[in-house]
């Protein structure tokens, strides 16, 4: 039962249909299904689906964007029930978190910003399109524990490598730990700029930040 409404949800996405990804986003709540599931099972191979049809030319950029719409649309619903176990306390670890520069891709993001505040953990969300010295003056306006990136672009990649260098400039590099994520993100990469943790999703986001928090 819940397959076929994986199925319906990452054609919603994929066919860039808003309306019907919110509704079923809303009939997998009212089903009490794991929210992280139908993100994961559902809207995401739809929206992986769409990366892949942009990428062979079957689809452009004006399509691809109103898939990325129903997703985001449908991940909003989701989010926000993911919320609502969230208590960050005082005491509590907290995370400066962004999009890097020249960066606008935020469904990710948003998603494990949800995740981490579902599990008490506080989240300062910067946005998209974030340079490194608005992540360690936010960081440190903040007294955070942890600098999360999150880079879509090959691109955009080398600016995880910049924030690291300005920490070490500053002369910050051990106050703050750095965690990195997105797509093209490998544990390769992260070991190899010197960043402390990497994770390949939301889920594991919350543990490896848990770990760094122990450090
Ligand atoms: C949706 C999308 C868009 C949307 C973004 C909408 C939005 N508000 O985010 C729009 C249409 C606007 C867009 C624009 C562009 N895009 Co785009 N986009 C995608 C697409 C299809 C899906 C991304 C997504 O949302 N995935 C779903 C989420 C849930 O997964 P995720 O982002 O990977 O996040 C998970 C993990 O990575 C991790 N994570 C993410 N962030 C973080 C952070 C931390 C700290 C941690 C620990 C973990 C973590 O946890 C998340 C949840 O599990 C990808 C293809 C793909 N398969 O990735 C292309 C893709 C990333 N885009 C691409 C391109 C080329 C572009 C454009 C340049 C297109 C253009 N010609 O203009 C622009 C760039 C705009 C910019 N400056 O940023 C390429 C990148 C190629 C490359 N190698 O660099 C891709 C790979 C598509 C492709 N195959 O060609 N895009």
């Amino acid at each position: 039962m819940s397959e076929e409404l994986f199925k319906e949800a990452a054609n919603a996405v994929l066919e860039g249909d808003t309306a019907r990804a919110e509704k079923l986003a809303q009939k997998s709540l009212d089903k009490n299904l794991d929210p992280l599931k139908i993100i994961e099972k559902g809207f995401t191979p739809g929206i992986a689906e769409a990366g892949r049809l942009f990428d062979r030319g079957e689809l452009f950029l004006p399509q691809l964007m109103s898939c990325a719409n129903a997703m985001k649309a449908a991940t909003t619903i989701v989010n926000e029930a993911l919320g609502v176990e969230s208590g960050a306390k005082e005491g509590t670890i907290r995370v400066v978190l962004g999009s890097v520069e020249g960066d606008l891709h935020d469904i990710g993001k948003g998603i494990v910003a949800s995740l981490l505040e579902a599990n008490g953990i506080e989240v300062i969300d910067l946005g998209t399109d974030v340079p490194v010295e608005k992540f360690v003056s936010e960081a440190e306006e903040n007294d955070a524990d942890i600098i999360g990136t999150s880079t879509l672009l090959t691109t955009t990649m080398k600016e995880t490598e910049k924030l690291e260098n300005y920490l070490k400039e500053k002369g910050l590099r051990e106050k703050f730990k750095t965690i990195v994520g997105g797509a093209p993100v490998t544990e390769r990469w992260v070991n190899k700029i010197g960043a402390d943790a990497y994770a390949e999703n939301a889920n594991e986001a919350v543990d490896k930040i848990f770990e760094l928090a122990k450090k």
